[in-house]
């Protein structure tokens, strides 16, 4: 190992902390850099910030060992880590002002023979545009752009790409696709991620592994839309999709992926759209599919009205309000845009089941109200299953004789 003495961390969410903890662990001196002072406190104090199986066990023991410290200012370090959201603006442009702001914020303290990655997920060109921004701010140094092979500064894009919820698994195990502006770089970068990856690095060029990250999320958008398309259609024609899509699959060349209530979360909804901001006259099937997706929360929202009608006064109960199964994050998630939609539009009175959640946060907050699963199904006329949370598996049988069943994740 060990050019690597130090490592900084820039932005400690859902991937950078992890990956500090997880190189802490493996002995590399970590510095983790946040703006919000409460998250440089809370990681301080070695508590976590954000839910993720088995974060708070490595965190409480990076910060023990004091291999992990967090700080809200840059310091000196042999490698430079960008973990740092890249959303969109208005009218679905990628917003990668964070990761300006994080590129110009460790100038400072740069020196010849470091090395700065680029982890956020970014559209094609970001890892360029680095080090741009870091050769405006230290006239001094020289950068691959360019100074090639030559460059005192080494800059690469190695993508992440954890499942949210298996993130310390998947971050030692996937294999990693890294991308150098020069093969040094890559070369660099590969030797860093050796320290505790075990998976494959595989070296490319950062153009190519931005697009690589990009074309992973928007494989996954593309095939859930043709799912969820079919679910339209078949609601269309009377059709049990779970049935066809079983039926389909029994080909030997066939998988397709199964239909929800929408697709949500900070990644794949987001990312498809990165590469049709660059090509939007080539990037059709892409931004079809995203316009796919985002109308099936509507499909079931007519779903959920056209029962609702049937009734005077009636009680609709949403069972799920998290992103995807299993899980408690609620962020971008449509089974909670449908929930808030549904009491908005004032379609009947709303119950909400998330068993994975106690109270809502503030931001998730609407004209519903959270009750038990036990309290929904005695309650309400109309049901539908949104997320197909464990404790949902197999509700069909207990659903009471004359109410409604709209259930949307094939929970059976
Ligand atoms: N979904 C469906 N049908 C399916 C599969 C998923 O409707 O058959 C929905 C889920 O309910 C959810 C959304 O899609 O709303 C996304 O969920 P997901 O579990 O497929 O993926 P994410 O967003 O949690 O994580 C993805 C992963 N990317 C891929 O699997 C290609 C992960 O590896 C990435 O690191 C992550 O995005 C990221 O950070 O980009």
């Amino acid at each position: 190992m060990s050019n690597f003495k130090r490592v900084a961390v820039i932005g400690l969410g859902y991937i950078g902390l992890p990956t500090a903890a997880v190189a802490a662990s493996r002995g590399v001196d970590v510095i983790g850099i946040d703006v919000v002072p409460e998250v440089v406190d809370t990681i301080n104090r070695g508590e976590i910030h954000i839910v993720e199986p088995d974060l708070d066990v490595a965190v409480k023991s990076a910060v023990g060992s004091g291999k992990l410290r967090a700080t809200l200012k840059p310091e000196p370090a042999d490698v430079f880590i960008l973990a740092v959201p890249t959303p969109f603006k208005d009218g679905y442009k990628p917003d990668v002002d964070y990761v300006e702001a994080a590129a110009r914020s460790i100038a400072p303290v740069l020196k010849a023979g470091d090395l700065v990655i680029l982890e956020s997920t970014s559209p094609v060109g970001t890892t360029e545009a680095i080090c741009h921004w870091l050769a405006s701010e230290r006239a001094d140094l020289s950068f691959p752009h360019q100074a090639g092979e030559d460059a005192q500064v080494r800059v690469a894009h190695c993508p992440e790409r954890v499942l949210p919820g298996q993130v310390l698994h998947e971050l030692i195990a996937n294999d990693r696709v890294i991308g150098g502006m020069t093969r040094r770089c890559a070369e660099a970068a590969r030797d860093f991620y050796k320290i505790f990856v075990m998976g494959e690095c595989i070296l490319t060029d950062a153009k190519t592994a931005e697009m690589a990250k990009l074309t992973e999320n928007t494989f996954r958008d593309v095939n859930i839309a043709f799912a969820n398309e079919l679910s339209m259609i078949c609601d269309d024609l009377g059709i049990n999709v779970w049935e066809l899509i079983a039926l389909a699959n029994r080909h030997p060349r066939v998988k397709i992926l199964q239909p929800g209530c929408g697709v949500g979360g900070h990644c794949i909804a987001v990312d498809p759209w990165f590469i049709v901001d660059k090509s939007p006259a080539l990037a059709r099937l892409t931004r079809t599919a995203r316009e796919v997706n985002d109308g099936k929360p509507h499909h079931v929202m007519d779903q959920v009205k056209a029962a609702a009608g049937r009734y005077k006064a009636p009680v609709i109960a949403c069972l799920g309000l998290a992103f995807k199964p299993d899980i408690d994050d609620l962020r971008e998630s449509p089974a909670l845009e449908i929930t808030k939609h549904l009491a908005a539009d004032g379609v009947g009175k709303i119950l909400a089941v998330e068993p994975n959640v106690k109270t809502l946060p503030k931001k998730a907050q609407g004209d519903f109200s959270l009750v038990s699963l036990e309290e929904a199904l005695a309650q309400a006329d109309v049901i539908v299953v949104l997320v197909k949370h464990k404790p949902f598996i197999g509700l069909s049988a207990r659903i009471p004789a004359g109410k409604v069943l709209i259930d949307v994740v094939n929970a059976g």
